[in-house]
């Protein structure tokens, strides 16, 4: 176990870089497909040369949608410790096609016995997300503007210096305009609420809180960097329809529309690793030089509370 607490999440960022390098090969040309499955390609790759009893929780799909990295595969060599692996090799696989900003490659891990993730469904989610200083304050159940003052106050700061952000979707529209009118600005995304959200944890980040509904799975990765940042997270699970319910009451206990609690999503010990695939609110992407490319990824431990920033230099690049 030992090699997993201390140097596994290096090789864990190792496995984000190479999707991210992978994808970026992609990046503008307009297929996200594509980007997509270099990703996950890599990603596999990867997790399969490590020292692993890997078994997928959160990644691709059913193993009849998905080709790879679908829910309950099995990677790594098949020595080495158990662990539970979550992974979006790409996040934002339109904002990789379109060469937009907030493209990430994520992975978070959880030594069996030792840590734990939800194995979330696959719907949607209300995710409240804030930094360590507005842990203690924030509550779900309250209204958007309510919320917004009380993590100003908490922030030392007016309504109107916060930034909350927001995906741009229409199912969004009160929200967007609650916050407007309490005086808050809002940080409309396109896509990617996993970067935001992390941003969010990240005091350097200008971003002080991600509101609104993502994908459930993506919730459980953010949560993971919540619990290794001492942030704070409350979420919803939203269905679309009574199957998707049915579906979720056999997978997890109690009532599925009951707020959850970071550690309703992942608990223990638990690692985490994001790498940039274009340029945005929590990294920079991936830059190819002339010979080599540069990524940057943030790498995080819940066990000591570590939070690393490394900008690696590759020079042995992956094939497109
Ligand atoms: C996307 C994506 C997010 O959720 O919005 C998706 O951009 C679900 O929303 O980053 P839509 O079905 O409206 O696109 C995320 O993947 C993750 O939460």
């Amino acid at each position: 176990m030992a090699n997993i607490d201390k140097h596994g999440q290096i090789d864990f960022l190792r496995v984000t870089e190479q999707a991210a390098l992978s994808a970026s090969k992609w990046v503008g040309k307009g297929k996200k497909d594509e980007a997509d499955d270099a990703a996950c390609q890599a990603m596999r790759n990867a997790l399969n040369s490590m020292d692993l009893q890997a078994t997928i929780v959160i990644g691709e799909g059913e193993r009849d949608e998905a080709p790879m990295l679908y829910i309950g595969e099995s990677l790594g060599s098949g020595e080495g410790p158990e662990v539970q692996i979550a992974v979006d090799p790409l996040e934002g696989t339109n904002l990789c096609a379109n060469g937009a900003p907030n493209a990430i490659s994520v992975l978070a891990a959880a030594i069996e016995g030792e840590g734990w993730l939800m194995h979330a469904p696959d719907t949607y989610m209300d995710k409240l997300v804030v930094g360590r200083e507005c842990a203690s304050v924030i509550d779900i159940t309250l209204p958007p503007r309510v919320n917004v003052r009380l993590m100003a106050q908490a922030l030392g700061k007016d309504v109107d210096e916060m930034i909350i952000g927001v995906l741009d979707r229409p199912r969004h529209d009160s929200l967007i305009a609650e916050l407007r009118e309490a005086g808050c600005r809002v940080h409309l995304v396109p896509d990617g609420d996993l970067s935001v959200a992390i941003a969010a944890l990240d005091p350097e980040a200008g971003i002080d809180g991600l509101m609104g509904i993502g994908g459930a799975p993506e919730g459980v990765l953010t949560a993971v960097a919540v619990m290794c940042t001492g942030g704070g997270m409350q979420a919803r699970l939203k269905f679309r329809n009574n199957e998707e319910k049915e579906r979720a009451v056999h997978m997890m206990d109690g009532d599925p529309e009951r707020v959850l609690m970071t550690s309703d999503l992942a608990r223990g010990n638990v690692v985490f690793s994001a790498t940039g695939i274009t340029s945005g609110d929590l990294l920079k992407g991936v830059r190819f030089k002339r010979g080599y490319a540069q990524t940057e990824s943030i790498v995080m431990r819940s066990a000591t509370g570590q939070i690393r920033r490394i900008e690696t230099v590759h020079q042995d690049l992956p094939d497109a």
